[in-house]
């Protein structure tokens, strides 16, 4: 429902329908008027005076502020900044009908959407300029049934609160959404190519935006042993009541052994709260509800580049996050000394986040002595690291190799905080399986964090799904499948360093230039970070319908072997030629 105020100044500053009378007072005042221009209003006037006549100046009543109609919102925001600066759309046969010629010069037609999405809205603006008699004569005139027609048909209710000075003072209200003060969002940086993809109807398409893996045939991959563990499931009749709100233990049992190595002597001694959450981003959005809540004044870390969402994660649960270096385009590898640098000066007791392995999206990763003076360093500052782990097992082949970084830090005897997600190493991307886990310094500091963390995520989201993480706890519970799913994860992670191999040969045969494209076989994990700018990226998608993120990033995980000349050509065509 809006309302929507006017005086005979339509369209001009945006002002409170009160104000905007006083205003008019104020100047009608200070202007000096000579008989003749007297004369002429009158005339004018007289246009629209039908009925009554103008009350002599001395009677009128003082200005009052328009009164909202019963079921108003005058207090909302938005219904005062509709009324305030709307323009006003004057459909011409009406306006000529009932406003007159004077007020014409001074309306501007309307580019508003809510006028051009909603005609019935602008017939009743062009009725209002009239005079209050004109309007009276108006509401019982075609004019306004034509309005009340609209109700019908669109459920546009126009009403007249309120008349002045023989001017009209109008609220319009009409029933249109609630919405109308909702912009539409720009479509999401990597989902939003998937979108884009789908609509894109040339043979040569080619998908290299979101991180999914395909097979060589560019088709989505169900992994078998998942397969297995589905259908040992639907064998055994496993019901859908709810799971506690920390997920299912035998999930979060096998996904910190997973992650910290089933030895690990932190699991034994109870350092760990681990609780089921709803993937990757889940688990880091849980997470930083709890930072917002526990460290209010504490700041994260993010390396420059980094994962798209991890700044909609940080900026939607209200926790302030800055970034430290991390790719230095010069060399295309990582700028280290930037990243301990800004690590380094970071405040006291910050949040760093960090990619276990496989960094999105540069595909750069810290050497072991690297990784070991980011850890001396956060542990000098007393900072908390933050692990994103969402490529475990995906970017080398192995679990263990991939978890390397998370377990120093853990071994240091530091605490740390881990977001796990299943969504690549076991293709569950749509299942939503993934973790939250927090190595503390004493197992009733766990239970403390774990219980805050539950409290956390039972008003989000309550608890989390049980199918994914059935088959997470089947497949690392039984050897057999446990071994089938290590060998499918190198035959994925083999597949992309296959592509990867050969789009660095395509692009060093075709590229006569002499440019060292070396960096592609450096890279690790499903990306690869090319280098490409927005306007060259955009060349890739107009041209040659290769969709992949304005940042240059390509996922490898969506190449065929086949498609990799076509790319290269591609990619060697943008670089060259776009600017
Ligand atoms: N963290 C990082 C670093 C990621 O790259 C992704 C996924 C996630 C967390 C979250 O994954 P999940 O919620 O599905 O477990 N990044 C993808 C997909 C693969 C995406 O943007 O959602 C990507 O294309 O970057």
């Amino acid at each position: 429902m809006y309302y929507w105020s006017v005086g005979t100044h339509l369209g001009q500053n945006p002002v409170a329908p009160h104000q905007k009378h006083q205003g008019l007072k104020q100047k009608e005042k200070k202007l000096p008027v000579c008989a003749s221009q007297k004369r002429k209003r009158k005339r004018k006037n007289s246009q629209f005076v039908t009925e009554t006549p103008r009350p002599a100046p001395s009677t009128r009543s003082p200005p009052r502020p328009a009164a909202p109609l019963p079921s108003a919102r005058p207090s909302s925001p938005h219904s005062r900044k509709r009324r305030a600066s709307y323009p006003i759309l004057i459909s011409p046969p009406f306006f000529s009908a009932a406003a007159g010629q004077r007020h014409a010069t001074r309306l501007t037609p309307a580019s508003d959407p809510l006028l051009t999405r909603h005609p019935e809205m602008a017939t009743a603006a062009a009725f209002s300029v009239s005079s209050p008699a004109a309007s009276a004569v108006a509401a019982r005139s075609k004019v306004f049934g034509g309005v009340n027609q609209a109700r019908t048909r669109t459920g546009c209710r126009v009403g007249i609160t309120r008349k002045n000075f023989g001017r009209v003072m109008m609220a319009l209200a009409v029933d249109v959404s609630r919405f109308e003060g909702v912009p539409m969002a720009p479509p999401d940086p990597i989902l939003g190519v998937s979108e884009a993809f789908k609509a894109d109807k040339s043979e040569l398409k080619l998908n290299l935006g979101v991180g999914a893996y395909r097979t060589e045939e560019l088709q989505p991959y169900v992994l078998n042993v998942v397969k297995k563990a589905e259908n040992l499931m639907l064998e055994k009749g496993e019901n859908k009541e709810y799971l506690p709100i920390e997920g299912l233990a035998a999930f979060n049992k096998a996904t910190a052994e997973l992650l910290l190595g089933a030895d690990n002597p932190v699991i034994n001694q109870g350092l760990v709260a681990t609780l089921q959450s709803l993937s990757g981003t889940g688990s880091l959005r849980l997470a930083a509800a709890f930072i917002q809540r526990y460290f209010p004044e504490a700041k994260v870390l993010i390396s420059s580049p980094t994962w798209g969402n991890h700044k909609n994660i940080f900026n939607d649960a209200r926790v302030p996050w800055s970034e430290y270096r991390y790719y230095d385009p010069k060399t295309v590898g990582l700028d280290f000394e930037g990243m301990i640098a800004d690590i380094e000066a970071a405040p006291e007791g910050s949040f760093v986040l960090l990619h276990g392995c496989a960094h999105n999206p540069t595909g750069i990763d810290p050497t072991p002595e690297q990784w070991e003076k980011i850890a001396d360093v956060i542990q000098e500052k007393k900072h908390m690291p933050f692990f994103d782990v969402a490529y475990q097992g995906f970017a080398s082949g192995s679990l263990d190799e991939d978890a390397f970084s998370v377990r120093l830090f853990v071994k240091r005897g530091m605490e740390v905080f881990v977001a796990q997600s299943y969504s690549k190493n076991l293709g569950l991307y749509s299942e939503r399986v993934g973790a939250i886990n927090v190595v503390c310094s004493a197992p009733e500091v766990a239970d403390r964090v774990k219980s805050q963390l539950k409290r956390l995520a039972r008003p989000m989201y309550s608890n989390p799904p049980i199918h994914g993480a059935k088959i997470v706890a089947n497949v690392v519970g039984d050897p057999t499948m446990f071994g089938e799913w290590k060998q499918e994860m190198e035959l994925m992670a083999g597949r992309i360093k296959n592509v990867r191999q050969k789009l660095y040969d395509s692009l060093s045969a075709k590229d006569k230039s002499g440019k060292d494209w070396s960096f592609i076989l450096r890279q690790i994990g499903m990306f690869s970070y090319t280098g490409l700018n927005k306007a060259q990226s955009d060349n890739m998608t107009d041209k040659w319908h290769i969709y992949m993120t304005k940042d240059g990033r390509i996922s490898l995980a969506g190449l065929s072997l086949a498609k990799c000349d076509y790319l290269a050509d591609a990619i060697i065509d943008s670089f060259h030629n776009v600017n």
